[in-house]
This record gives structure tokens, C-alpha cells and sequence, in this order.
């Protein structure tokens, strides 16, 4: 059952994460762990399942799910700087910046960003597969991935016009999708075996995570979603739903659902969890 892999994924990232940042004391390690609590694990989830139907032992998979929730919670401290997002609630708790200050929320990502890479370098894999892992991450997180994403979101709230279904498509693949995708065909990497098909589902499960994430700004409930909500609308930006309309927006996540599970065919029911996750992206309500 997909909701029990789920569940049984937060619990085992969430042991690896307490494991990987216990040696550590100080504010920043403080503000680490706070940060590295709650969430839905969507990514962690992505990176076991993959490990799983390649046959890479679970330890070895839990370490490497640590490494990407901790690049995703960095992004999201940063994101939540005043200076960018300017967000003051995070999974329903207060942003490290409010709970801390400045300062340590941007020194609290930044280390968080240089252990998920330790830990990649670390793993009980081959040589290959480690530097396969930590020089796809740093691609997927960096300058023409989560970073560039970032940078172009940023750019089109003072753009003079909004931006088009295939700029949007473009700023969303780096910003929300590459990690999705790193960790999609982790498991592929891992066990150094052709990573195409993994690719392939989580290219079409982040731009439906993303619908998703679009569609729930407008038709969500803040508490539930632990952040606030209609930021995108309040600030005029262009959205799939602003280009698409609403329905449009929500039949092109199911495709994209369709899409990913296709994808999926060369591992038969063996991926299962991993097509109801990708029904579970798009019916999420957090
Ligand atoms: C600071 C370089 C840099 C990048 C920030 C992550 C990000 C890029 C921005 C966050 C803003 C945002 C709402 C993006 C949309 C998609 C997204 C990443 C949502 C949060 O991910 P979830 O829903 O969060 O998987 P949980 O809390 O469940 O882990």
C-alpha cells in the first residue's frame, strides 16, 4: 500500500537524518534539525522506491534520501528569506528566520547544502556511482537547475510581461523539478544501471507536482498546506493555472500522471507505490 511505503519512507529518513546531524552542536545544528522535521518526504520516498526495484540495500538508499530532504530543506529556509519568498510559516511552524534570525537561517541552508553532499560522498557505493550521485546533484540543485529556477521566479515578478506556458515550463523544470528528478533516478544511478525510465516518470511527476502545487495556491486551505497560500495570485504572477484556467490546469496533471506511470512499464508491479505516488502528487491537499 502506498500510503504505508510513505509513511514507513518518513520514518526511515527521518532516523537517517537524527543519524547523519547527531554528531553535530550549536545553533546551526539546532536550526538544522528543526528545519529537517516534517514534510511529506515525497523526495526521500522517490529515492527508496528507485533503490528498491534496483536492489540497493535500504541503508544504503535511507542515506541518500538524508542527502536530497536536506538539499530541499535548505532551499526552502532560503526561499523563505525575506529576500526572497518572505515567509514567516513553514510545515506549520515558524520559518528559521523568525525563530532565529537572518543569519542563521542562511548559514543553517548553507551547511545544510554541504552535508547532503558529505553524506553522498560517504555512501556505501562504488566510487563510480558516488561521484555519478553527488556531480548529478550538484547539477540538479545549482546554477542550471534549483538555483537557475529560482533566479528566473524571481526575475518574472518585476518582468514588464507575464510569462509564457513555455518560460513557466522552463523555470518550474529547475525549480522544482530537478530535485524531483535527481531523486526519481537516484536508485537507477546507485546500483549504476540505466537510469532513463526513473528519469523519464519523475521528469512528468515534478511538472504535475508543480500543477499541483499551482492549483492548491488558489483552492487550498492554509492551515492544512502548514504555509500561506494565494501568493502567487496576490502577486500577479503567471501560473499554469493564470495561462491554462483551472481546468485545463487539472486535466493536464492527470496526463501527466498517465504520462509518468507509463514510464514506469519496463519494472511491471514492482512500481506500483511509485504510480500511486505520482496519483498522490496531484491529489495531495498539502
Ligand atoms: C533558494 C535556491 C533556492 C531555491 C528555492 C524550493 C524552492 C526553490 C522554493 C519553494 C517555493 C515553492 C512553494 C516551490 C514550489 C514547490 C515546492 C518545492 C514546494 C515544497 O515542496 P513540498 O510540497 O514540501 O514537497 P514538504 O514540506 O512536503 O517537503
Amino acid at each position: 500500500m502506498f500510503q504505508d511505503a510513505l509513511t514507513d519512507a518518513q520514518t526511515r529518513v527521518q532516523h537517517s537524518l537524527d543519524g547523519v546531524m547527531h554528531p553535530l552542536d550549536g545553533v546551526i545544528a539546532d536550526a538544522m534539525r528543526y528545519t529537517c522535521t516534517g514534510g511529506k518526504r515525497l523526495r526521500a520516498f522517490l529515492v527508496m522506491e528507485g533503490a528498491r526495484l534496483h536492489g540497493v540495500s535500504p541503508q544504503v538508499a535511507d542515506q541518500a534520501a538524508a542527502a536530497i530532504e536536506m538539499i530541499h530543506a535548505y532551499s526552502l529556509v532560503h526561499d523563505d528569506l525575506p529576500c526572497m519568498d518572505n515567509d514567516d510559516l513553514r510545515r506549520g511552524m515558524p520559518t528559521v528566520h523568525i525563530q532565529w534570525d537572518e543569519a542563521t537561517a542562511v548559514l543553517t541552508g548553507d551547511a545544510l547544502q554541504t552535508l547532503a553532499f558529505e553524506v553522498l560522498s560517504n555512501l556505501e557505493a562504488s566510487a563510480q556511482a558516488r561521484l555519478a550521485l553527488v556531480s548529478t546533484m550538484a547539477k540538479a540543485a545549482g546554477a542550471e537547475g534549483m538555483v537557475l529556477g529560482q533566479a528566473l521566479d524571481i526575475a518574472a515578478e518585476s518582468a514588464e510581461t507575464p510569462l509564457t506556458l513555455a518560460e513557466i515550463t522552463r523555470l518550474q523544470a529547475g525549480k522544482t523539478g530537478a530535485l524531483i528528478e535527481w531523486s526519481g533516478q537516484a536508485g537507477a544511478i546507485l546500483a549504476e544501471a540505466d537510469p532513463t525510465s526513473l528519469r523519464q516518470y519523475a521528469q512528468a511527476l515534478g511538472l504535475a507536482f508543480q500543477i499541483a502545487d499551482d492549483i492548491l495556491d488558489i483552492e487550498g486551505d492554509a492551515a492544512k498546506a502548514g504555509k500561506r497560500l494565494q501568493k502567487d495570485a496576490d502577486a500577479g504572477k503567471a501560473t499554469f493555472v493564470s495561462l491554462l484556467g483551472m481546468d485545463a490546469a487539472k486535466a493536464r496533471a492527470k496526463e501527466l500522471v498517465v504520462q509518468a506511470c507509463d514510464a514506469l512499464s519496463p519494472y511491471g508491479d514492482g512500481a506500483n507505490n511509485l504510480k500511486a505516488a505520482a496519483r498522490f502528487v496531484i491529489d495531495r491537499d498539502t
